[in-house]
Formats: structure tokens, C-alpha cells, sequence
């Protein structure tokens, strides 16, 4: 249930055609202070099976998310920014019985009748801003991202489906998020390297780096609507071979009913990466690069044919 950038379309309306004694006390207070403020803004997220297992609440400002994902499948999250007042309640209320009835259709093959269901989709949909989260994450895998949370209600979702076609989302995958006006006071992450991404350049870093740990930033220099009626991100991907990049394309073709199920393609090891992100903001994902052949890619169709691909080895 990716809602795009102001629309009221839907996301999956679009799948087919989708944070000295007094002066030695003050000193200890402030070491406590500081403790406090630097859990805060590192949150960790994980997922056993078909759940995100987390805090409900975080100060706002640039927040880690530690993602560790302990289950069989491959996971993500993004964070949906609600408008108004309106919660998980309400989100549930609202767009769970469409969205769930729609993808019964369109396994059935009921395509006109799935998109009937769309239909239903309060005003309120269009008003959800998307604002980034951890990329595609392989099963038994870990990763990092940083993005900056501005105060507000969030809705985090994973919407890879399930072999029979249904949303993750509907099965669990989706958890309140409360982020206070009060500030954790951190600093953006220093990057090692830059990733760019532009709609009309794709996606643009280099071609090779030395095996490693490093922080990755993700510069969206612009956002736009794709067919599936959501905006491009970045994930970085391990590739056992070249051969791999047209299937890896094809699977996170959402616009296919049948794509962006579990289980994921082998040969393929999803490390984590940015979620969509509105035009001029910049991510951070953390990375630990061996020997290899990787792809950072979007998930959007034609990722291939778009250049929302770049391909880079770590020798
Ligand atoms: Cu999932």
C-alpha cells in the first residue's frame, strides 16, 4: 500500500495496468543524557516472521534503523507519513478490506472487479507522504539505513507478497510509528560514497571499490511516479552472476501481478538500501562490501531499461 507522493491513486490500482561533587554530578548527569540520545535515535526493527518488532515511539531528527531480519523471506519496510491525526487504526479500518479484497480478484484473474475495490479508497490515501525506510533485506540478513524522521504519526509497511500473491502488509507487515517534536539532536552520518539517483540519469556510482565497511549516501535529486504509481529508491543487491540482472529486474516488476513474490530468485542477496525518498533528500545506508559483484537497482518496472540500475564490483 504504497501511496505515491500526493496521489490518490493507489498503489496497487497501478500493479496492473501499481532519531566538585556537583560538577562531577552534572558531568554524570550529562554522560546519561548522552546515552539516552544516542539510543534514541538508533532503533532497532526486527522480524521473526510476519512482524516488525520494535519501539512505538522516537524522537524526531536523523534516525538509525537497524533491520534484522530473522525469518525465511526477504523483507523491507517504508514509512508512510499519515496526514491529519490518523493512525494504524484508521489505516487498518480503511484500506485493509479493499486492498486484501482487490488482491483476492486478481488472483482469481477478476482483474475489473479487483480494481473495483480500489474504488473504496478514502481521500485521506492521497494525502500520505512516502519517507524513505530500509531497502529489500534477505532472509538471516541485517542492515542499516539513516534517514532524517520529521514529527508526525508513520505508518511502516513490506509489501513483497506472498506466494499466493497477497501483500505481506495483510499478514502482519505493518506497525505504528510515533515520532515526537522533541529532537535528538544528531548530525547526518559522514558518508564514504555517494549514490545519485535522478529519474533521467538513473542511477550513478562507481564502478568498483575495495572490499569493506562503508556508509553509503543516497541523493534523490529528483521523485516522480512511475506506472506503478510510486517513485523510485535504492537497494543494493549481491549478484551471483551478470545473467542474474534480468531476473532480478523482472521480480521487482510490481506492474506484473505475479512479480514481487517470495520467494526471491536465488543467486541473489538483498543488502538493504533507501526507500523512496522525496526530491533533494539524501539517505544513508550502511554497508559491509566483500569480494564480489553487486547491483544497486530500483524497485520500478523497467529498472534495467531506465538505468535505475548500476552495476559495481568490490575487489
Ligand atoms: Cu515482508
Amino acid at each position: 500500500m504504497k501511496a505515491k507522493y500526493k496521489h490518490s491513486t493507489i498503489v496497487f490500482t497501478t500493479l496492473l495496468l501499481f532519531i566538585l561533587t556537583s560538577c562531577k554530578e552534572n558531568k554524570e548527569a550529562q554522560i546519561i543524557k548522552n546515552q539516552k540520545s544516542s539510543e534514541n535515535n538508533k532503533v532497532k526493527v526486527i522480524t521473526n516472521g510476519m512482524d516488525f518488532e520494535m519501539v512505538n515511539e522516537v524522537k524526531s531528527g536523523w534516525t538509525t534503523f537497524q533491520y534484522i531480519n530473522k525469518s525465511f523471506e526477504p523483507h523491507f519496510f517504508i514509512l508512510e507519513k499519515m496526514p491529519d491525526t490518523l493512525g494504524l487504526e484508521t489505516y487498518k479500518k480503511d484500506l485493509f478490506p479493499p486492498f486484501t479484497s482487490a488482491f483476492e480478484h486478481f488472483e482469481k484473474g477478476e482483474i475489473e472487479a479487483g480494481m473495483k475495490e480500489f474504488e473504496k479508497i478514502p481521500e485521506w490515501f492521497s494525502k500520505v507522504e512516502l519517507a524513505g525506510g530500509v531497502g529489500l533485506t534477505s532472509k538471516k540478513t541485517t542492515s542499516t539505513s539513516t534517514i532524517f524522521l520529521e514529527p508526525g504519526t508513520y505508518v511502516m509497511e513490506c509489501y513483497v507478497r506472498m506466494p499466493n500473491g497477497m501483500p505481506h502488509t495483510f499478514m502482519g507487515m505493518v506497525k505504528e510509528l510515533k515520532v515526537t517534536e522533541e529532537s535528538n539532536g544528531k548530525n547526518a552520518p559522514i558518508a564514504d560514497y555517494n549514490i545519485n539517483i535522478e529519474s533521467t540519469k538513473g542511477i550513478t556510482f562507481i564502478d568498483s571499490l575495495k572490499s569493506g565497511k562503508y556508509t553509503l549516501s543516497t541523493k534523490f535529486q529528483d521523485q516522480k511516479q512511475y506506472e506503478h504509481m510510486m517513485g523510485h529508491d535504492v537497494n543494493l543487491v549481491k549478484i551471483e552472476n551478470d545473467s542474474l540482472i534480468s531476473t532480478l529486474g523482472d521480480w521487482l516488476n510490481s506492474i506484473d501481478f505475479k512479480a514481487f513474490r517470495s520467494p526471491a530468485p536465488e543467486g541473489l542477496l538483498f543488502l538493504g538500501g533507501v526507500e523512496d525518498l522525496p526530491s533533494g533528500k539524501t539517505g544513508y545506508f550502511e554497508v559491509n562490501l566483500e569480494k564480489g559483484s553487486y547491483v544497486l537497482i530500483s524497485e520500478i518496472p523497467n529498472a534495467v531499461e531506465r538505468k535505475m540500475i548500476k552495476a559495481f564490483s568490490v575487489y
